[in-house]
Parts: C-alpha cells; structure tokens; sequence
C-alpha cells in the first residue's frame, strides 16, 4: 500500500508540471484526483477566486452534496475584490468534461438572485457521466467581466 500511494505522489508530481488545469483550481479548497485530473472536494464554504482576482465565488450548499450523477443544484455568494457581497450580477455556469470533448444540455445555466444580497441560485445542471467536470463560472457586474471554474469529480 505504501508502494502504491508513493506511486501515486510521484505520478501527481509528474503531472503538475503540463496540466493547465492545475492553474486554476481553487484556492481554498481539499484537492483530489479523478482520472488524472485535479478536482476539488466539495465543502460547504468552497471558494474560488475568478482569473483576474475581481470577483470570489463560495459554495453555500449543493443539492445533492457532494455532487453526484444527475441534477445538480447549488447556491453560491459572489463577492467583489474589496470582499462586499456583489448582488445584481449576471452569472452563468457551462458545465464541461474536457476530458472527453463534452458538455451538457442545455450547455449552460443563468443563476438567478437568491435570498439574500450577492447569494444566487443555480438551477439543475445535468452532471450525467461519472468523472471530471469543469464548471466555468462567468460573472459579470457592471463594466467588469471576469471567468472561473472549479472541477468537482462525479463518482461512479
Ligand atoms: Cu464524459
């Protein structure tokens, strides 16, 4: 087992160095791997910073949680650079298997506000084949416009 696990390390430690993925996962999360990519371990409370910095995105619940095969539900709460709650906002989420060239149906989904200021409330999304998924979040707020993702794996 041991043998293994050093294996593993050394595979993960090989693979950091050519996989863009790695660049942008989150960073306040636990990271695993699902088939050789790195995803993120779902937790109330995830966080992830948008590519430029100006908007963070936080997991306030999933449903189901963590996500699993089929519909998934989540509400999050966008924040701005300075840290206030960002409402009015646009976002939408296009769920994506890089992995294996595909998308879902619809290929994205419009959140829309939820019960309180900066928190919104994104629809069902189809997760429907086991594996990685990257979750693109874009967001726009006034004249700022900025894109994230995170990677959850959907088990088997
Ligand atoms: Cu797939």
């Amino acid at each position: 087992m041991k043998a293994l696990a050093t294996a593993l390390f050394g595979l993960l430690l090989a693979a950091c160095g050519g996989n863009d993925s790695a660049a942008t996962v989150p960073d306040s999360a636990a990271f695993d791997r699902c088939d050789g990519v790195d995803v993120s371990v779902f937790a109330p409370g995830l966080s992830f910073a948008t590519t430029d910095g100006l908007f963070t995105v936080t997991f306030r619940s999933a449903s189901p949680a963590p996500p699993a095969r089929g519909d998934n539900a989540w509400t999050v709460a966008l924040s701005d650079a300075s840290g206030a709650a960002l409402g009015g906002a646009t976002l939408t989420i296009t769920p994506t298997m890089p992995t294996h060239g595909h998308g879902t149906s619809p290929p994205r989904f419009s959140a829309v506000a939820g019960s309180e200021d900066g928190v919104y409330d994104i629809p069902p999304m189809d997760l429907f084949m086991p594996g990685p998924w990257r979750n693109l979040f874009t967001i726009s707020a006034g004249d700022e416009r900025d894109t994230g993702e995170v990677w959850f794996c959907i088990p088997r």
